[in-house]
């Protein structure tokens, strides 16, 4: 008889029957997500047939133009998640507050933040986009939320990750034992076991960024990067830039390299970078360290900033340890030989 081979949820309840304190809520959190995630594939996998390419006309919390697949996107997530009965509260990139569970739902005791289609811009190249996802335990007790609950440090996560819809749909996740991938058999819906223990090089030979911004950039990155490219004389790094963040960050974390999004002076109302903390640098943080790499604002690790707001915004350095360090010393001042 054909093996189907191991899926997400099996993996999931298999790593729960090895911690004694869970309750089963989280496996179910999970679950729920992967059924999102199933939805959305699905859109996407269409877009080019179905009225989901192109822009909805309005613009998003962050002033950026909403896609109607992340407007889908969006919706799916905040209906299944919200009476999945394990939520006290969730937060979305593409929401300006943080979402409430309506009583009738029953509240729970995580927390979830999301970008429901990062990389939307990239819909109508048919280019890879993805969803990336947080889920913190609550800190506080009663009914409802608190800032608290959302206001949590990335090094407090119990679990993140992202699906990335590309050549083939993939969730790549951790829940602090390692970062797993599972490939979505599109023959039977289910996520399958393709890429287990993920681990990144230590250090990597690609470099992404994007290059429009380097007269924007401080003198300090602009070395870095001009080192990367052999100005002085060192090896050059190979530049791999797709501008949808989870593409980019997935093939550095499998081959190994450097996602940079530096501050620039470009956009006055982004002076600390483009992307955001909670719901796109803390997951992909939590992932990466998970797998031996490292993620830093430049000048401190990404996991243990207080977040401010839930739509703070953070320089990004991100991937093989090696090569983040090498940025840090560059942004320092240094200029390590
Ligand atoms: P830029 C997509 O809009 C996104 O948020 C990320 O997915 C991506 O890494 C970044 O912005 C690209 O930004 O300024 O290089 O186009």
């Amino acid at each position: 008889m054909e093996q189907l081979g191991t899926t997400v949820i099996e993996y999931i309840l298999d790593e729960q029957a090895q911690a004694p304190e869970a309750t089963g809520a989280f496996t179910s959190l999970l679950s729920e997500l992967i059924v999102a995630a199933k939805i959305i594939a699905r859109e996407t996998r269409k877009a080019g047939l179905l009225d989901v390419l192109g822009s909805t006309g309005e613009r998003n919390v962050q002033g950026e133009r909403v896609q109607k697949l992340d407007d889908y996107g969006n919706n799916v997530i905040i209906s299944r998640m919200g009476n999945s009965g394990h939520l006290c509260a969730m937060v979305s990139e593409e929401v300006a507050d943080v979402i409430e569970i309506p009583d009738r739902y029953g509240q729970g005791n995580y927390v979830l933040v999301f970008d429901p289609v990062d990389g939307s811009s990239n819909i109508d190249a048919n280019v890879s986009i993805g969803t990336i996802f947080s889920i913190y335990r609550r800190v506080s007790e009663g009914e409802g939320y608190t800032m608290a609950d959302v206001l949590q440090p990335g090094r407090r996560q119990v679990a993140a990750g992202y699906i990335i819809y590309g050549s083939s749909t993939m969730l790549v996740y951790t829940a602090g034992n390692g970062v797993h991938g599972f490939t979505l058999d599109p023959s039977v819906g289910e996520f399958l076991l393709s890429h287990e223990n993920i681990r990144t090089p230590e250090r990597g030979k690609i470099f992404s960024v994007n290059e429009g911004n380097y007269y924007f950039w401080d003198d300090d990155v602009r070395a870095y990067v001009d080192h990367l490219k052999g100005k002085d004389g060192s090896k050059p790094y190979s530049s791999r830039y797709i501008g949808s963040l989870v593409a980019d960050f997935h093939r550095n974390l499998l081959y190994g390299g450097i996602f940079m999004y530096p501050a620039d002076g470009k956009d006055p109302r982004k002076p600390t970078g483009k992307l955001r903390l909670m719901c796109e640098c803390n997951p992909l943080a939590f992932v990466c360290e998970q797998a031996g790499g490292a993620a830093s604002t430049g000048g401190m690790r990404i996991l243990d900033l207080e977040p401010l707001d839930i739509h703070q915004r953070v320089p990004l350095y991100i991937g093989s340890k090696q090569d983040v360090e090498e940025a840090e010393a560059y942004l320092g001042g240094e200029r390590p030989q």
